[in-house]
């Protein structure tokens, strides 16, 4: 295996409340990625400034911020090659409107504001690390071997 890391995955308050924690497990475990860490939580009004702080200042970030401290999310840490970037491509764009069918968006969102999954930015060097130490205490993340790696990689 190349490249193997880790990434932040987080199942929103909608996809929470329309029962879709269990569908996008699967769809994880399914493309062979690893799950080191998980957990049902609620988001504070802090935590919620920390992690979408990029987007403070945006005309969305009020409405943002209310969304995902809306109701429980199911946090993760994901983990296999390129795993951020196998991730975003499996999630679809930003939008649930340009997602193609067979991603997570394509296949369970109609709006932007409520697209179901967040996963770490590829495109962000280092946003994954950021993530899961926002989210995840180290004791928190396991480590153990999947007995199939050696068909994966
Ligand atoms: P996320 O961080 O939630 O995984 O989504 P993303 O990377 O695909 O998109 P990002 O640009 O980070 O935007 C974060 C969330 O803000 C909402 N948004 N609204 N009204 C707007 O123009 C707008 N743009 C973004 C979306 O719900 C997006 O998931
Ligand atoms: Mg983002």
């Amino acid at each position: 295996m190349s490249d193997s890391e880790r990434t932040f995955v987080m199942v929103k308050p909608d996809g929470v409340q329309r029962g879709l924690i269990g569908e996008i497990v699967s769809r994880f475990e399914d493309r062979g990625l690893k799950l080191v860490g998980g957990k049902f939580m609620q988001i504070d009004e802090e935590l919620a400034h920390e992690h979408y702080g990029e987007h403070e200042g945006k005309p969305f970030f009020d409405g943002l911020v209310d969304f995902i401290t809306s109701g429980p999310v199911f946090a993760m840490v994901w983990e296999g090659q390129d795993a951020t970037r196998q991730v975003r491509r499996m999630m679809g764009e930003t939008d649930p409107a340009d997602s193609a069918p067979g991603t997570i968006r394509g296949d369970f969102g109609l709006d932007l504001g409520r697209n179901v999954i967040h996963g770490s930015d590829h495109a962000d060097e280092g946003a994954n690390e950021r993530e899961i130490d926002l989210f995840f205490d180290d004791a928190e993340l396991v480590d153990w071997d999947q007995i199939d790696a050696e068909w994966l990689y």
